[in-house]
C-alpha cells in the first residue's frame, strides 16, 4: 500500500501511491526501470509469465515496473479500478477503440472534439465499418433520441477542445447506460484535480498526459484508466497487439514528478484563468470570452455543479476577427505561440489553422470553432504580466 491511505486527500495521493520505497531499497522517487526485458529464474518461470499465470513483468511493452507505479497511481486519483499507460493521448484513444469497437458497431461523439480525434472517428474508424455518429451530447435528451442498439460507446470531451463546451457526465452515464453503450470521457482539460468522471457515471478516461499532468511541456504521453477486466484487455489487444504505442519508464518517470504538483498547479492556473477571462471579457476589443467561471458562460451552473474549479484555458474572439487575431497573436513577447497547453508558459494558438485545421472548413462551422477563435492556455507566471501581455498586443493591433 505505500505511505498513504485511500482516503487521504488528492495531493497526498498524487505524491505517494502506489508507491513504497521500502521495495526499492528506500529510493524515496520511484526509480526509473530502463530495461526493455526481465530475466527469468527458470523457463517454467517464463512459461508462466506468459500465459498469466504468475505475477511479473517480463517485457516493457506489455508491462515495467515504473510505468505500472504511475498506472496505478493515475487509476487511484481518478477513482478507477486500474490504468494503462500510452505514448500519447491518441495512443490511449485508438488502443481503446480497436479494442472495444467491432464492424457493425456504432460510436456516438459529441460534434465538438480535438482535431486527430476526429480525424480517427472519420479517417481510421469508418474505413474499418465502425459508424461514427455526431450528436450534440450538451444537450442529453439529443442522445436519448440518437442511441440505438449497435451503440457501443458515447465518446466526448468536458470542457471540450477547443470550444469549451461542457458535458453533463451524470446525465449522459444515464442514458447511455440504460441502453447497454459504455462511456469515455477526455478528461485533459480538466483532469481529475477538477473533474472525475468515474465518479460520476462514466466507464473510461483517457487523457493527452502531455497536458497537466506532465505539466511542464517537456513529453508526450497518454493515460486511460476503467475497470480492471477492461485495462487488462486493452493493455492485451488494443496497446500490445494493434498500436504497440507504450510509454517509456523515462516517461512515466517524468509524469510522476508532475504529478506532484498537479493540484496546486490546477488551483494556480485556474485563479489566474479567471483573472485572465473577466479581464478580457471587459476588454472593448474583445467580442466574446468563453470560459466555465464566468457567469456569462452559457453552462456555468453545469460547471458548477461538476467541476471543483474552472480550469487554465480560455477561448475567445476579438472584434475584427481573424485578421486582428493574427495580428494580435503576432504582437505578444511573454505568451508563446505553439499548440499543446497546461505547461507551465502560457501558449496561446490559431484552432481553425492549428489544432482543427484537420477539419474542413465546413465541418469546423458545424462543431463551433469559427475562424476568429483563438485559444489560451494560462500558465504558471506571474498573472499580471499575463494581462500585460495581453493588454500591450490588444492595444497595438491596429
Ligand atoms: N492536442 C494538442 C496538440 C495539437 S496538434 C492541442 O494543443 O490540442
Amino acid at each position: 500500500q505505500g505511505y498513504y491511505h485511500q482516503e487521504q486527500g488528492f495531493a497526498t495521493r498524487a505524491i505517494h501511491a502506489a508507491y513504497d520505497s521500502r521495495d526499492e531499497q528506500g529510493a524515496l522517487t520511484p526509480p526509473m526501470h530502463l530495461t526493455s526485458t526481465f530475466t527469468f529464474e527458470s523457463v517454467e518461470q517464463g512459461v508462466e509469465r506468459f500465459a498469466g499465470e504468475a505475477p511479473g513483468h517480463f517485457y516493457s511493452r506489455i508491462s515495467n515496473p515504473t510505468v505500472a507505479t504511475l498506472e496505478q497511481r493515475m487509476a487511484n486519483l481518478e477513482g478507477a479500478e486500474a490504468g494503462l499507460a500510452t505514448a500519447s493521448g491518441m495512443g490511449a484513444i485508438t488502443a481503446l477503440m480497436w479494442s472495444l469497437l467491432r464492424p457493425g458497431d456504432e460510436l456516438i461523439t459529441d460534434s465538438h472534439l480535438y482535431g486527430c480525434t476526429h480525424a480517427f472517428f472519420h479517417h481510421g474508424l469508418t474505413e474499418f465499418g465502425i459508424r461514427v455518429k455526431h450528436v450534440d451530447l450538451s444537450r442529453p435528451e439529443a442522445l436519448e433520441a440518437a442511441i440505438g442498439e449497435r451503440t457501443k460507446l458515447v465518446y466526448f470531451e468536458t470542457p471540450a477542445n477547443p470550444t469549451m463546451r461542457l458535458v453533463d457526465i451524470e446525465a449522459v452515464s444515464r442514458i447511455a447506460q440504460r441502453h447497454g453503450a459504455r462511456v469515455v470521457v477526455d478528461n485533459t482539460y480538466a483532469t481529475p484535480v477538477i473533474t472525475r468522471p468515474i465518479e460520476r457515471g462514466a466507464d473510461f478516461v483517457v487523457h493527452s498526459a502531455t497536458k497537466y499532468l506532465g505539466g511542464h511541456g517537456d513529453l508526450i504521453a497518454g493515460m486511460l484508466v476503467g475497470s480492471e477486466e477492461d485495462m487488462h484487455r486493452v493493455r492485451l489487444t488494443g496497446l500490445k497487439d494493434f498500436t504497440g504505442a507504450v510509454m517509456s519508464p523515462f516517461t512515466a518517470f517524468l509524469i510522476m514528478r508532475g504529478l506532484k504538483t498537479l493540484e496546486i498547479r490546477m488551483q494556480r492556473q485556474s485563479v489566474s484563468a479567471l483573472e485572465v477571462a473577466s479581464w478580457l471579457e471587459r476588454h472593448p476589443a474583445v467580442e466574446r470570452v468563453h470560459y466555465p467561471g464566468l457567469t456569462s458562460f452559457p453552462q456555468h451552473e453545469l460547471a458548477r455543479r461538476q467541476m471543483g474549479d474552472y480550469g487554465g484555458i480560455i477561448a475567445f474572439e476579438l472584434a475584427g476577427g481573424l485578421e486582428a487575431g493574427r495580428r494580435f497573436m503576432n504582437r505578444l513577447e511573454l505568451i508563446q505561440r505553439a499548440v499543446s497547453l497546461g505547461d507551465a508558459e502560457s501558449l496561446i494558438q490559431h484552432p481553425a489553422s492549428m489544432t482543427h485545421s484537420v477539419l474542413s472548413p465546413e465541418e469546423r462551422a458545424e462543431h463551433g470553432i469559427s475562424d476568429s477563435l483563438i485559444r489560451l492556455s494560462v500558465g504558471l507566471e506571474t498573472p499580471s504580466d499575463i494581462q500585460a501581455d495581453l493588454a500591450q498586443a490588444l492595444e497595438a493591433r491596429t
